[in-house]
């Protein structure tokens, strides 16, 4: 079904004919537009950009590519259609019709569920709000702003969701989407991670590789929701987060090439005299970034996380591929325990360990990626490795939270990680100068000298093309 973009609020849920949600959506909208004006991305309220719009759900209806002005984009309120006869897939539900309305009893933990959800996405957008200051191309300047557009619609179908089914309760959060704000003392964003600063673009390129694919793993879970409005529109979100991934996934790529390249050419391994970025540095940035994202995960032992796959309300990564009963009722499992004498393990309940499944499925994803970076490297015959640090490094959430390690995985002592820390994660001096790197480059076709180009523009448009109109 194609969107209607005559409407205030382009839509493909036939908001036309609930005038009260209408109403109450329009009175939301200045508010939001306000916040992107105030709260988005710097400077960008006068600039075209070559942006790409949803104009239906199928998956023709990404044609749509166009120069826009920011805050005239149209954000919208798009669902996957509904599958036919669609049953419940797990959980004490299984085998049921999928909910079109909230069940009653399950109310505040879905609530709940789509209220974390929601304020991630805002929070990225004010994460990364001062990066259009310094691009290194217009080709990536369009990306970031193509990912900004996308997350701000993101908040919007969380919102649609709050106001069309939790009434009064759910107006009132989706105001406090736009009160939080990421790394505000008083009042921050939800989750942790999202709290952080993104003020660099090798920060960025890892942010969107790895925080948007914690993205892409809680929306698949979310995907399979007995909660039909929930499914689809978690369905259609992850048709944009894919593209997320590809800047995070392409951009780490394009450093290491050019990274390499310089490593070559000068026979060396420390590049930063020649204005790259040492592949000792981006390992520490993959230190802190999977770290910090191995938190969004939640405690590997959740009764949370058991009741929202019990209700039907959140399941596993691509459920329905899984060869089990889909309840788990009764079912144990082994996970590590951290002891006086260091790790041992202790049986639990499957069902509790929920969020450790998911996790694991991302640790595998997000290792998949990396394998594709040590290619790239030993194509130029160079012979280092980047790997993901260990689960026990750097953690701040669930059952290594009180403990310290090294990346590969060895307990150490409080007092062995201030030392040894410096070595592991992007120091002050680090972050200085990747930041001496950040200088912006507007002319067409030009990138800055730490990261190569790109393999091809977008939507069959060279590279030289201008993806940003300046005024
Ligand atoms: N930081 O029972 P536990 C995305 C809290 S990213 C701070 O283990 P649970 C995106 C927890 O709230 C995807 N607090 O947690 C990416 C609880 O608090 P209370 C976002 C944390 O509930 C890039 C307590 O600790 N979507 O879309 O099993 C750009 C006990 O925890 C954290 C979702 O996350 C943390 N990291 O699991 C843009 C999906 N972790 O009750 C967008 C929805 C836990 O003691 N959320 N806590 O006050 C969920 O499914 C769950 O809330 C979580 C946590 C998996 C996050
Ligand atoms: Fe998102
Ligand atoms: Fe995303």
């Amino acid at each position: 079904m194609k969107a209607d973009y005559n409407e205030s609020i382009p839509n493909n849920v036939n908001l036309g004919d609930d005038r009260r949600l209408l109403r109450a959506l329009e009175r939301w909208q200045p508010a939001y537009i306000q916040w992107w004006k105030d709260m988005g991305p710097v400077n960008s309220n006068d600039i075209e950009v070559y942006l790409r719009t949803a104009v239906s759900v199928d998956t023709d209806g990404w044609a749509h590519f166009d120069h826009v002005k920011m805050p005239d984009y149209r954000w919208g309120i798009f669902l996957a259609e509904p599958g036919p006869d669609r049953k419940i897939s797990f959980g004490a539900h299984k085998g049921e019709p999928v909910w079109n309305e909230i069940p009653g009893e399950y109310r505040s933990e879905l609530r709940r569920l789509i209220v974390t959800q929601g304020d991630t996405e805002p929070a990225s957008v004010e994460q990364q709000r001062e990066l259009g200051r310094t691009a290194p191309s217009l080709y990536d300047l369009r990306n970031l702003y193509q990912v900004n557009v996308e997350e701000g619609r993101h908040l919007w179908a969380m919102v649609y969701l709050l106001h069309a089914y939790f009434g009064r309760d759910g107006r009132e959060e989706a105001d406090e989407m736009l009160e939080r704000h990421a790394g505000d003392p008083d009042r921050p964003r939800i989750l942790k991670a999202f709290n952080e600063q993104t003020n660099d673009w090798l920060s960025f390129f890892m942010f969107t590789y790895f925080q948007d694919r914690d993205g892409k793993f809680q929306l698949a879970a979310l995907a399979e929701s007995g909660f039909d409005p929930l499914s689809r529109t978690c369905r259609f979100m992850l048709t944009e987060e894919a593209h997320h991934m590809f800047v995070g996934e392409t951009g780490v790529m394009r450093i290491l090439q050019r990274t390499c390249e310089l490593m070559r050419q000068h026979d060396t391994t420390d590049v930063r005299p020649f204005g790259g970025i040492n592949l000792e540095t981006v390992q520490k940035w993959i230190n802190f970034h999977y770290s910090i994202c191995l938190d969004l995960f939640g405690s590997e032992r959740s009764t949370n996380a058991a009741n929202y796959f019990s209700m039907g309300l959140k399941g596993r990564y691509q459920e329905t591929k899984i060869d089990d009963d889909h309840k788990l009722d009764g079912e144990q499992m082994d996970i590590p325990k951290v002891t006086e004498d260091g790790i041992d393990s202790e049986t639990i309940s499957t069902l509790t360990a929920m969020n450790l499944k998911l996790r694991q499925d991302y640790t595998a994803d997000s290792q998949r990626g990396l394998n594709r970076f040590n290619k790239m490297i030993a194509a130029h015959d160079i012979d280092v490795t980047l790997t993901l640090p260990d689960e026990k490094f750097n953690r701040t959430i669930g059952i290594y939270s009180g403990i310290e390690a090294t990346p590969e995985g060895e307990l150490i002592s409080a007092e062995e990680w201030a030392k040894r820390r410096a070595a592991w994660l992007p120091t002050d001096e680090d972050k200085a100068y990747v930041n001496s790197l950040m200088v912006p480059v507007t002319e067409p076709g030009k990138m800055a000298g730490w990261i190569a180009p790109p393999k091809r523009g977008i939507h069959g448009r060279p590279i030289d093309y201008e993806y940003v109109l300046f005024h």
